[in-house]
């Protein structure tokens, strides 16, 4: 059924360069103006956390916020838990309009659009605060919206904390990483950060890694506290090693076939409420990060902190030299974002 749909949307964006695409929102409307203002949708939002988890919360805030503000004429219904697809797949069925939004990880989002890869580069935002500078500026924006190339239309960051290594056996050094069969995102610059940290990457969609852990098929993977945690993953590889490798942040963005069809005034409500959605977020994800923490240690995961960060940022500069060199821009932006 899914694949039907998405071949429908498919040879629609092809044949009639997106002008009619149907699968996107019901547009139940009296008057069913395509930018009529009073048009009245129902949307879906795709995620694949559980309905409890910080990027949900942010989802449903966000939904909720545009669902006052128009009185119920606009309608986003938010499926969690991976239930519209694969966090690729999902980005494939945004480009058609056959999903309406979707809240993913930055590294995915790399893959369809290269500057996104800068988020992801090893070790160049020090901290949250420093990442969120960068988010909050004109170069976080420019991004968001450069999206268009790509048939999205970015709508605001969400928090998603530092990425780190875990894995079956001990981990307790960059050493032990080599040779370890590692679990990264669909993403080209996470095969090769793996890669240059000596461990041999193996993408695989995030729905597949509990299995995968549990079989052995992968010894290991990366994801911050919340992820390790409500996916279960510790249960497996009960090893994790802080080395925080990522501060990769979420994004919550809309089809580009979606946003065209809205009128102005709706298009500014569902930008407003977007960015008004970011406090709920980031509260729920800060509670998460300390919650999920506290579980893992109950659970007995043998939690190793990393001292000196040097090797490990020595280990990965080429990738980041790679990924940059076409980003001068942004990168001057992302180190006037340390100063401040
Ligand atoms: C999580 C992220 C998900 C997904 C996942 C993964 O941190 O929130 O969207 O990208 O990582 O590792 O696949």
């Amino acid at each position: 059924m899914k694949k039907k749909r998405f071949l429908v949307g498919a040879i629609a964006a092809l044949f009639l360069a997106g002008t009619v695409l149907a699968g996107c929102g019901k547009d139940t409307g009296s008057g069913g103006g395509a930018k009529s203002g009073g048009a009245t949708y129902t949307f879906r939002l795709a995620d694949n956390h559980p309905p409890d988890y910080p990027t949900v919360i942010g989802d449903k805030k966000f939904a909720e916020l545009v669902n006052e503000r128009t009185n119920g004429r606009i309608k986003i219904e938010v499926f969690p838990s991976g239930q519209l697809g694969e966090e690729k797949a999902v980005l494939e069925q945004i480009q058609l309009g056959a999903i309406d939004f979707a809240r993913t990880n930055a590294n995915p989002l790399a893959e369809f659009n290269n500057q996104f890869s800068v988020l992801g580069l090893p070790y160049i935002f020090e901290n949250d605060e420093h990442l969120w500078r960068f988010l909050e500026s004109d170069s976080g924006e420019k991004m968001l919206n450069s999206l268009e190339k790509s048939r999205m239309k970015g709508l605001a960051y969400y928090s998603s904390g530092a990425r780190s290594f875990y894995s079956r056996k001990p981990l307790k050094s960059m050493a032990d990483l080599k040779g370890m069969k590692i679990r990264v995102q669909q993403s080209k610059l996470n095969i090769d950060l793996v890669t240059a940290l000596g461990a041999s990457a193996t993408p695989m969609p995030y729905g597949e890694v509990f299995s995968g852990l549990q079989t052995g098929v992968i010894d290991g993977a990366e994801n911050n506290f919340p992820s390790y945690y409500s996916s279960n993953h510790y249960q497996a590889a009960k090893h994790i090693l802080l080395d925080k490798h990522q501060r990769t942040p979420e994004v919550l963005l809309i089809s580009k076939v979606t946003w065209d069809k809205l009128s102005p005034e709706d298009q500014k409500i569902i930008k407003q409420a977007a960015l008004d959605s970011v406090k709920t977020q980031r509260e729920a994800w800060d509670k998460w990060e300390k919650e999920s923490e506290q579980k893992l240690r109950g659970a007995g995961v043998t939690i190793t902190e990393v001292t000196d960060f040097k090797p490990w940022q020595e280990a990965v500069k080429p990738v980041v030299q790679k990924y940059s060199a076409e980003f001068k821009d942004i990168m001057e932006d992302v180190e006037k974002a340390r100063k401040q």
